[in-house]
This record gives structure tokens, C-alpha cells and sequence, in this order.
């Protein structure tokens, strides 16, 4: 197998560079923000308690996130490799994560981190906030509140992965394409 974490700040690219990853190496895609939308339209009591949380641009509790994971990799025996999109966000996520793939006898490969400067971050979330619908895209406090958040909780994440020397840093500003190659030099790469 082989597994790699798409990792960045909110509006980082992560999901549009995803979608682009899944179609050239034929990796199932788990997004914990899209399973979580899932639970929100279906109104399910996870996708309650989680909505609360990401209203106000906060972090989902780990256990909610990890459990969903958990599912969704039993629920995939046949890949061939996951890569994971918003997932770890907590030093505990990324604990769990390693657990989870040691059961199946595999691991990590490599985490890509998508370099974007603050500003930009905004403005690119502000803009899918006219059309997407996400509630949380259309506030710009809630947008500050997910990327201090991300400083606060998440960052940590690539310190983690840094000790195991999987973590490659990837320009994430430009045009999507010109991203898009980057990430595929370095996936590249990490496989010879
Ligand atoms: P996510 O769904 O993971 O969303 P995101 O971080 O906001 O966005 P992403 O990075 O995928 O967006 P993209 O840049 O592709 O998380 C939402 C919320 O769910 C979190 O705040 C949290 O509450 C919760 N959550 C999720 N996972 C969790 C976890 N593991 N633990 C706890 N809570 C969790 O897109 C942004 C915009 O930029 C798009 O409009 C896109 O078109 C545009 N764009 C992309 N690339 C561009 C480029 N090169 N140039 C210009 N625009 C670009």
C-alpha cells in the first residue's frame, strides 16, 4: 500500500489538489471534512455535535474524527492506498493514525505540506464562501478562527512527521496545475 496525508492550512488547497491525486495514482480519498459534512446533511447526532464545532471554525474532538476514520479505513479492505486530506489535525490524530495502519500492517509514506501565506488563504476561502454554501466559508472571523486553530493545533502535526523525516513541503501558491506538479514530483520521489 501507499499512503500519503495531503497536509496545509484551511483553503490550502487540499481538497482541489485531491481530487487531482486520487485520478493519477488511484488512491481512495478520505477527507475528514467532507465525512463530516456527510453526517451534517444526513443529520445524524455525530454531524450535530460536529456542526457545533465547525460553525465557529473550531476543531472537531478527536475521538469523533478518529472513530470516523477508523470506519472508513474497514470499510476499504480492497486499496490499494488512502491518502488523507484534513487528517491528522492533532498530535493525537496522528498517534492514532499510525496505530490504525500498523493493525493493517502498513504506514505512512510521506506527508505533503502545502506552503500559502495568510492573506491568500482568506481570500480563497472568502471566494468559495459565495458559492459553495459552507457556512463556515462565509464568515471571515470563523475563517481567522479555523487558520489560529490550525497555528495552535495543527501545525504540530508536521513536527510529528518531521521525526520520522517524512515530510515534504510543497509550494502551494500559483496556478492549480503548476501545484498539482509539485505535489506529483514529490510523490515521485518519495516512491523510488
Ligand atoms: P476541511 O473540509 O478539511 O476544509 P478546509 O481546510 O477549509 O479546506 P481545503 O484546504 O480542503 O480547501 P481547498 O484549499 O481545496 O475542514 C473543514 C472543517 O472541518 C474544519 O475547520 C474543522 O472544523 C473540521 N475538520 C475537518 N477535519 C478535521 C479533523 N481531522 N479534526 C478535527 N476537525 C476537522 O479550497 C479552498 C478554496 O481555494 C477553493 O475555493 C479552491 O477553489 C481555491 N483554490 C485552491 N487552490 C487554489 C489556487 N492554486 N489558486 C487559487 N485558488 C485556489
Amino acid at each position: 500500500m501507499y499512503n500519503l496525508i495531503l497536509f496545509g492550512p484551511p483553503g490550502s488547497g487540499k481538497g482541489t489538489q485531491s481530487e487531482k491525486l486520487i485520478a493519477r495514482y488511484g488512491l481512495k480519498h478520505l477527507s475528514t471534512g467532507d465525512l463530516l459534512r456527510n453526517e451534517i446533511s444526513k443529520q445524524t447526532p455525530l454531524g450535530q455535535e460536529a456542526q457545533n464545532f465547525m460553525d465557529k471554525g473550531r476543531l472537531v474532538p478527536d475521538e469523533v474524527v478518529i472513530g470516523m476514520i477508523s470506519t472508513a479505513l474497514e470499510s476499504n479492505p480492497g486499496a490499494k492506498g488512502f491518502l488523507f486530506d484534513g487528517f491528522p489535525r492533532t498530535a493525537a490524530q496522528a498517534e492514532a493514525l499510525d496505530k490504525l495502519l500498523d493493525l493493517k500492517g502498513t504506514s505512512i509514506a510521506v506527508m505533503l505540506a502545502l506552503e500559502v501565506g495568510e492573506e491568500e488563504l482568506v481570500k480563497r476561502l472568502l471566494k468559495r464562501g459565495e458559492t459553495s454554501g459552507r457556512s463556515d466559508d462565509t464568515n471571515e472571523a470563523v475563517i481567522r478562527a479555523r487558520i489560529t486553530e490550525y497555528h495552535n493545533k495543527t501545525a504540530a502535526v508536521a513536527e510529528y512527521y518531521k521525526k520520522f523525516d517524512k515530510v515534504v513541503m510543497v509550494k502551494g501558491e500559483g496556478t492549480i496545475d503548476e501545484i498539482f506538479e509539485g505535489l506529483c514530483a514529490a510523490i515521485d520521489k518519495s516512491k523510488c
